[in-house]
């Protein structure tokens, strides 16, 4: 038994620093057998057919605005029919007070179909598929890269997570600005070079390795963790092991072994539900400004909303809203029921 006067981050509130956003987290690990009566999700099935006559996104198929999908076979890229960002800028008025500031913006949205087949999620792809998904990534990053200061790469994974299409698909979104979450990720990063002379995540990842108590996977190139400071659930962070700076400067090597860690890391937060596990994710590397970045590491969050099963979702809503993110269940305690799970997915046990 412990002390009262003796910390133990299973039982006492606490909070953790994250050095990337240079936020706080609250961590009420005593408030996870709490009752809930409150919203249950829909079940997240994994889908059942090959193709859907109706999907916007299937082979074949005509989108929204009328144009045919060509009869593709590996992954798809199209410029979104509602695209967020206009690559034409139209200049605003002049700053008229300092509280009512505007500024142009320019860029580019597209969506990018993981596959033909409407019923496979990227854990259930096999690695060849989901390296093909890399390579698209690359081509966009090579391609966007030389255009935007920012190309956004990013995936929302369920009807939970507001995707308004089951059939597997990502989008990117390019712009000239630095928008707000990249921003403070390239500050907290400078800053932490600043006050250390040396590199955030490559020493992140130097704890991580020695102490592997949050690891979930890890392979030659690549680790995926629940981070110290993780808000969500079952948040993780994916990072390669040499110091890299874009996705598009991977060699071949890191590649693959991304494609392969991304298998087992997706199949085992699936299995830890049984469920098609909702999640939004993103990579973020440096931005394309030309200019030093060497404070930069590669990485991609993930961010699942599931919180106790398939139903019950993780809300950021009060506190949150109104103070700061706080979760109930420790990154360690997250860390070990992944660790628990089958890295094969429970379809292909
Ligand atoms: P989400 O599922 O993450 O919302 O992304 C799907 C995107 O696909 C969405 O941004 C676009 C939507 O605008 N889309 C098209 O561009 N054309 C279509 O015919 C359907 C959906």
């Amino acid at each position: 038994m412990s002390k009262p006067n003796t910390f133990d981050p299973n039982q006492h509130s606490h909070r953790r620093y994250n050095p990337l956003t240079q936020d706080w987290v609250l961590v009420s690990p005593h408030r996870s057998k709490r009752p809930w009566q409150g919203q249950q999700e829909e079940n997240q099935p994994l889908q059942g057919l090959n193709y859907d006559a109706s999907c916007y996104l299937c082979p074949g198929n005509k989108r929204i605005n009328g144009e045919q999908n060509p009869n593709y076979s590996e992954t798809l890229v199209f410029d979104n029919d509602f695209a967020a960002l206009q690559e034409n800028i139209h200049s605003p008025p002049e700053q008229q007070h300092p509280l009512i500031q505007c500024e142009p913006v320019s860029g580019t949205s597209r969506v990018i179909c993981f596959s033909p087949n409407h019923s496979l999620s990227l854990p259930q792809m096999p690695v060849r598929g989901i390296a093909k998904v890399i390579n698209c990534w690359v081509e966009q990053l090579d391609e966007l890269g030389k255009v935007y200061s920012w190309v956004q790469i990013f995936e929302n994974k369920g009807a939970t997570m507001g995707c308004s299409n089951p059939h597997p698909h990502g989008q990117i979104w390019a712009q000239n600005k630095l928008p707000t979450l990249a921003a403070r990720a390239h500050r907290g990063q400078k800053h932490y070079r600043e006050t250390h002379g040396t590199n955030l995540l490559l020493d992140y990842i130097k704890l991580e390795l020695e102490n592997k108590q949050r690891l979930v996977e890890e392979n030659d190139e690549w680790l995926a963790l629940v981070p110290y400071w993780a808000c969500w659930p079952f948040e993780t962070l994916l990072l390669p092991k040499r110091h890299t700076l874009h996705l598009n400067d991977c060699d071949a090597k890191q590649k693959q072994a991304l494609a392969e860690i991304l298998k087992p890391l997706l199949s085992r937060y699936d299995n830890l539900f049984n469920c098609s596990f909702p999640y939004s994710m993103g990579w973020h590397g440096a931005p394309f400004n030309g200019q030093d970045n060497s404070h930069w590491q590669l990485h991609a969050h993930f961010y699942p909303p599931l919180l106790r099963s398939a139903q019950v979702k993780k809300f950021m809503v009060g506190y949150e809203m109104m103070a700061e993110a706080q979760r109930d269940l420790t990154p360690e305690q997250a860390a070990e029921r992944l660790q628990e799970c089958s890295p094969i997915h429970f379809t292909q046990q």
